[in-house]
């Protein structure tokens, strides 16, 4: 074979120079210490707690990119068809305990950096989280590169290099929320790799000519700037294999105004080039909440032109006819945020490649595969067209064309049907208009997922129901979201997999995540029972420090750890949660001392953020932690009651959260949630669901058994009814709940702060009660009776439920899912790097 530049001898002993014995302390030393020497040029004398973590993370890092280009070296050679994952959010968290664990490096780091005087768990604790995402979505997009990576599959994610993630949370000392900027990228990131001469130009604006006899069009003018690639490798597990996620910063193009050159005006030419570098500045704060603002649609327009002009690039190299792009590339679009990138490639191979229209059209519609996330109606994506006409001309001519002709499809099919031409037109009709993305893209998708069985049917029996008739219902999949267990297990909870492994006689479980269902009949076993439940106890006592510590609260860790830990939402019904707790907290005031027996300790956990323009979303979080001040400070109340609201939920916090909860919050208005995956991160580490009929709490429920859940509240079916009878046929809420009302008096009373402060919170309640609050209040209350009776009466009984509930989670691993995307939708095969390579 021929060696490509240069001696291969001397090329290849330098890389053999290089290697590291994964096993060898020594070999790693060296490497940290080299780091600390050059890259950082300190010496060991000046080499603090940072330091350590930053030569660390640098070590990591080489043996990451040693991955990264032996898999990226074999995957060019093997031209294998990949998959392109494109995700507005990855919510990676840290990822040096997650990079060791990956690469079955952990002992030796550990033992290396012990040996150069450093505590590795401390080092971990360095790490800014990259925190580039709001919650389920971003998370989500996170732990599938994983699981690509994991099962050997070829697989890239692109999204955005936001230069400030998703804020930092604060609470101001009357429990309400305050925002200030995440600056993670303030001591730079090691794990990004700055690729500066990866670049691709993007415009914005301009006018668009057509040109005669062709479907063709020429764009030009406008502004111009460039899209800048950094990549962060993504390891798997048990494999050499190494994923990549590509980010795009956005940079201005400097010195080609030509105009401004030859004028002299160099002050406004640097001037106005500067404002192109705001698009890639800050992660946009909305969860499952849409807001049609024009920087937000240029992050969309730069994400999608530049991760296709990259793709099409690859693709080209291997010199095969444009009709056989599908063949070679499938891009899985998370949610409708990348939907552009639907026109954009019409454009690019009409415009640029000089294909005609139905031939682009017939290759674009092969490419694409869309996944939904909400049945929202405020978070569906529709941008006013005056926006796009100016900011994307061509692409909105683009736009219209697809339109009319699916418009005609349409009206072939259903002649005279005027108001279904109308429902289904990807431009809605009135003043303003508007493009509808998710039409946008099922109609230039091959493929349709929701992310539950439940979502995946409302989807088809609601939002989406026209379409299902126009395209046959295998059109439109499920896939059930997972997460990935080398985190949410392996690396948050260590000694619950130690023991799963130990009890297992090997680690394989990792991989294959259902062999933890072998483990389900040790809860027969009394000492295992006694492992199991100890290492709960452990991880509420690590959890109750942080507490004590953070927010200074006494905490008895003997009471019922109870975690409602998301983002805040009305649909999530934070405020199920909190009014509850007033209800249980006047029962103990009142409760002779017979009755105080019965009631049994629960310490409520509350993490997430409001999004800064929620203002209702605002008003819950400040009256649960005026909530919090009040419980936790009343004598009366012993140690039977305490709340806690932990600011800034983070990944990482979530990591010490999860493994110490024994019940599980997911109490969502039936029909709303489309999934939930904190509801399988706590299942998985054991707690026991306490929930509503919702997203994937259904299939959680179905797998570890409905003797392990308690499940309440009104079924989705019944929603539409008591939603209407909440609106037209207004009984009081006294009438609806009695309980709720009790608790309203309480909070108008001035108990919490003036009542006055809660007013439209409550009148949400009042009024129409939209998603149901007093409806679900008295079979909530009821539920959590059931988990007071089974925690007082019976604690081995309540283990057994917990290692049930753990072991039966093997399916929601996200290999599993990204297997069913990989099988049912993407038709790619692993490829695996051989060991030897
Ligand atoms: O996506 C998660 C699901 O588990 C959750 O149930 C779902 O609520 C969440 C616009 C969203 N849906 N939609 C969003 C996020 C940001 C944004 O700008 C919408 N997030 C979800 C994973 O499937």
């Amino acid at each position: 074979e021929d060696w490509p530049i240069g001696d291969k001898t001397t090329w290849q002993t330098a890389m053999q120079a290089e290697e590291v014995d994964p096993e060898n302390t020594q070999d790693v030393a060296n490497s940290i210490v080299r780091h600390v020497t050059t890259t950082l040029a300190r010496q060991a004398i000046n080499v603090d707690t940072l330091a350590a973590y930053q030569a660390t993370a640098l070590s990591v890092r080489d043996q990451l990119l040693k991955r990264w280009n032996e898999t990226t070296g074999y995957h060019t050679a093997r031209a294998p068809k990949r998959i392109y994952y494109l995700s507005i959010e990855w919510l990676l968290g840290r990822s040096l305990d997650n990079a060791v664990l990956n690469l079955g490096m952990k002992n030796t780091y550990e033992d290396a950096t012990r040996k150069l005087g450093f505590n590795f768990e401390d080092l971990i604790d360095e790490e800014r989280d990259a925190g580039l995402g709001n919650g389920g979505l971003g998370r989500l997009a996170a732990c599938y590169i994983d699981s690509m990576a994991t099962l050997n599959l070829p697989g890239w994610g692109y999204g955005l290099r936001y230069q400030y993630g998703i804020f930092k949370q604060l609470l101001s000392n009357s429990g309400e929320q305050l925002e200030a900027p995440d600056p993670w990228l303030d001591r730079e990131s090691p794990w990004e790799i700055p690729r500066l001469d990866v670049t691709y130009p993007i415009r914005f604006y301009g006018h668009v000519e057509n040109v005669a006899n062709s479907d063709r069009a020429i764009w030009s003018g406008g502004q111009e700037c460039l899209a800048v690639a950094y990549d962060t490798p993504i390891p798997g597990y048990g494999t050499k294999n190494c994923a990549n996620i590509r980010l795009w910063k956005a940079v201005p193009q400097a010195g080609f105004d030509l105009n401004s050159f030859n004028a002299g005006n160099y002050e406004a030419s640097v001037a106005a080039s500067s404002d192109v570098g705001n698009i890639t500045q800050v992660l946009y704060p909305n969860d499952n909440m849409y807001q049609g603002k024009l920087l937000r649609l240029k992050q969309q327009a730069l994400w999608t032109s530049a991760s296709l002009q990259d793709i099409l690039r690859r693709f080209s190299k291997l010199d095969r006819p444009w009709s056989e792009l599908p063949d070679y590339v499938c891009i899985q679009m998370n949610d409708t945020h990348p939907t552009l990138a639907i026109p954009e490639l019409m454009r690019i191979l009409i415009d640029e490649e000089d294909i005609p229209y139905s031939q682009a059209w017939k290759i674009v519609t092969k490419v694409f595969a869309y996944t939904n996330h909400t049945v929202l109606p405020e978070a569906l994506e529709k941008w006013e067209l005056s926006l796009f006409e100016n900011l994307l001309p061509r692409h909105l001519q683009l736009i219209y064309k697809i339109n009319y002709e699916f418009m005609g499809q349409v009206a072939k099919r259903w002649p005279g049907d005027m108001d279904r031409l109308r429902r289904m037109s990807i431009i809605e009709e009135g003043t303003p208009k508007y493009v509808r993305m998710a039409y946008l893209a099922i109609v230039g998708s091959f493929k349709v997922n929701g992310v539950a069985e439940l979502h995946s049917q409302l989807l088809q029996s609601t939002i989406f129901r026209d379409f299902v008739e126009f395209k046959g219902r295998d059109f439109f999949t499920n896939v059930t979201n997972g997460i990935t267990p080398r985190r949410w297990l392996l690396q948050c909870n260590p000694s619950l997999a130690a023991l799963a492994t130990h009890t297992l006689g090997s680690d394989h479980w990792l991989v294959e995540s259902k062999q933890l269902s072998k483990l389900i009949p040790m809860a027969d076993n009394p000492k295992f029972r006694e492992a199991f439940r100890s290492i709960k106890q452990e991880n509420k006592a690590r959890l109750a420090e942080v507490l004590e510590k953070e927010l200074g609260v006494s905490i008895n860790v003997n009471s019922i750890f109870a975690a409602q830990i998301k983002r805040l939402h009305e649909y999530k019904r934070q405020t199920l949660n909190v009014f509850g707790i007033i209800a249980r907290y006047l029962r103990i005031k009142k409760a002779s001392p017979e009755e105080r027996k019965k009631i049994q300790p629960w310490t409520f956990i509350f993490a997430g953020k409001a999004a800064p323009g929620y203002y209702i979303a605002k008003l819950v979080i400040r009256l649960i932690n005026n909530v919090a001040k009040v419980v936790n400070n009343d004598p009366a109340v012993g140690d039977l009651l305490r709340v806690c609201f932990i600011p800034d939920y983070s990944v990482s916090i979530a990591e010490v959260l999860i493994p110490a909860a024994d019940i599980s919050v997911q109490i969502s208005t039936a029909g709303t949630e489309a999934s939930g995956t904190s509801n399988m991160k706590l299942a998985l580490n054991g707690a026991l669901l306490l929930g509503t009929v919702d997203g994937a709490n259904i299939e959680i429920a179905e797998d570890s058994g409905e003797d392990q859940c308690f499940m309440f509240g009104h079924l989705a079916e019944q929603v539409q009814d008591v939603r209407y009878n909440n609106s037209y046929n207004p009984t009081s809420l006294e009438q609806r709940s009695p309980e709720l009302y009790e608790v309203f008096k309480f909070i108008e009373s001035g108990a919490f702060g003036e009542g006055q402060i809660y007013e439209a919170l409550l009148k949400t309640v009042y009024d129409h009660d939209y998603y149901l609050v007093s409806n679900d209040f008295g079979s909530y209350l009821e539920a959590q009776r059931l988990v007071d009776e089974l925690w007082g009466s019976d604690q081995d009984e309540w283990t057994k439920k917990s290692i049930i509930t753990s072991f039966s989670m093997g399916d929601f691993s996200s290999d599993r899912s990204v297997q069913d995307y990989a099988d049912g939708i993407w038709n790619v095969a692993a490829e695996r790097v051989p060991d030897d390579q």
